[in-house]
């Protein structure tokens, strides 16, 4: 089949993706246009409100569940079966862009109204939802909201957590922001099937040039907090060996990440994202360091060598320095293989619409991983420009927008069952 007239109205599309993008909107010196909307603030109520509103104007059935995961149903002809679902997220980190998770979130809207638009109702019914605080920016993990809806983590270990940074408690936040919703967890029926739409945030579809990124699975993660208790002192009267200097400790802890980087090659990453230092001074050697050790790998057993290797050096430097590590997890999800049939499926609609598509494993986490515990999941990426995401300058072409949405169009509506128009025969291909 080529290309097919297009199903969605990318103008509308886009005009959201601009609207959603001004809540929390941050300039950056270049102008780029991010967002800071972090999980549970202020900005993330007005993104939820405003994307509430659009679910509401397109008359859906809205579930809200107790960890603030948002559900809107449009209503297929068979309501009792399991929908299918699509979706993402809209909270974003602290210098985030306009398009990681919203798209998925806003594309998947765009698609049940332009079923509706044409007057279509599919045999199964078709949700899009937005998931609590994906980013783990401010409440570890990541996926968490995901996490909870499938069950990985229980409602009230979740609404205990603390945010990093501010000491905010996640059931808190979630009560003040007004979306505590009444639906339990797990409650909302799980979906037949789940398929996300995102963009790469990486290079490679872009250098590679592909339009449609088949995405087979998600990389393993490890986010480790280390605390490392030294001894402050003064920095110009301490002979050097007498000091324990936390963040000395800190610094052998980075460059040990970026080194087993080198050591395991391949598809070994690792990043040393937060480093907290007390009391901060210039003439007064730390007190403490709080740091985040960020690993990821396709390979299981690669990242469960990379953690050991981690935990050796802290004990090596920690002797060293005579300074005390401790260690908090906080997030671990094994390695996920997205399901066959469904990649199969978004490969072939990809090329029945005429793109170049590359299979290839996320490096990023995403709530589809989740939604893989539950039912037959996959995603569709699209490309990033310059390859940048979680960086204010995160951008991606109107033409990949378009052809993204176009792909999870067709993807819902053949997992939805045969498309029909309002008097009930199938719609025109
Ligand atoms: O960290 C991640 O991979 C995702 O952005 N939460
Ligand atoms: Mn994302
Ligand atoms: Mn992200």
């Amino acid at each position: 089949m080529s290309a097919r007239p297009a199903r969605i109205n990318l103008e509308r599309l886009l005009s959201r993706l601009e609207m959603l993008g001004e809540i929390g909107q941050v300039i950056g010196p270049n102008g780029e246009r991010g967002c800071a909307r972090l999980a549970l603030t202020d900005a993330d109520r007005e993104g939820r409100d405003l994307v509430v509103a659009w679910m509401r104007e397109l008359d859906l059935d809205l579930h809200i569940d107790a960890i603030g995961n948002v559900f809107a149903t449009y209503l297929g002809l068979e309501p009792d079966l399991a929908p299918v679902m699509t979706g993402s997220h809209i909270d974003t980190v602290r210098t985030g862009g306009r398009f990681d998770g919203n798209l998925g979130v806003l594309a998947g809207l765009e698609v049940i109204h332009s079923l509706q638009d044409a007057q279509i109702r599919p045999q199964r019914s078709v949700t899009v939802a937005f998931f609590t605080d994906e980013e783990g920016a401010r409440f570890a993990p990541d996926m968490l909201g995901s996490l909870v809806y499938v069950g990985g983590l229980g409602l009230e270990e979740a609404l205990e957590i603390i945010a990093a940074d501010d000491g905010a408690r996640l059931g808190d936040e979630l009560q003040r922001i007004g979306y505590a919703g009444p639906v339990p967890c797990p409650g909302v029926q799980f979906p037949e099937s789940f398929v996300e739409l995102h963009i790469e945030q990486g290079p490679i579809l872009e250098d590679e040039g592909f339009g449609i990124g088949v995405v087979e699975g998600v990389q393993g993660i490890s986010w480790t907090e280390l605390t490392i208790s030294g001894q402050s002192a003064h920095a110009g009267t301490t002979p050097m060996r007498l000091r324990h200097d936390p963040v000395y400790a800190a610094a052998v802890i980075t460059t040990f990440v970026r080194d087993l980087t080198r050591h395991h090659g391949g598809d070994q990453v690792g990043t040393v994202g937060r480093i907290d230092i007390h009391p901060n001074l210039v003439n007064v050697i730390g007190s403490s360091v709080t740091m985040t050790v960020d690993l990821r790998h396709t390979d299981e057993r690669v990242l469960l060598d990379a953690e050991q290797r981690l935990e050796q050096i802290c004990a090596e430097v920690a002797a060293e320095e005579g300074v005390e590590i401790s260690h908090r997890s906080l997030a671990r999800f094994e390695p996920v293989v997205f399901d066959s049939e469904m990649v199969r499926l978004v490969e072939e609609v990809a090329k029945d619409l005429g793109h170049r598509t590359r299979r290839m494993p996320s490096g990023a986490g995403h709530d589809a991983q989740m939604l893989a515990r539950v039912c037959p999941s996959a995603m569709i990426f699209v490309p990033s420009i310059n390859g940048l995401s979680h960086n204010l300058a995160e951008d991606t072409h109107p033409s990949d927008i378009a052809a993204g949405a176009e792909v999870l169009y067709e993807v819902l509506t053949r997992r939805a069952g045969t498309p029909l128009t309002a008097s009930g025969v199938p719609e025109q291909e």
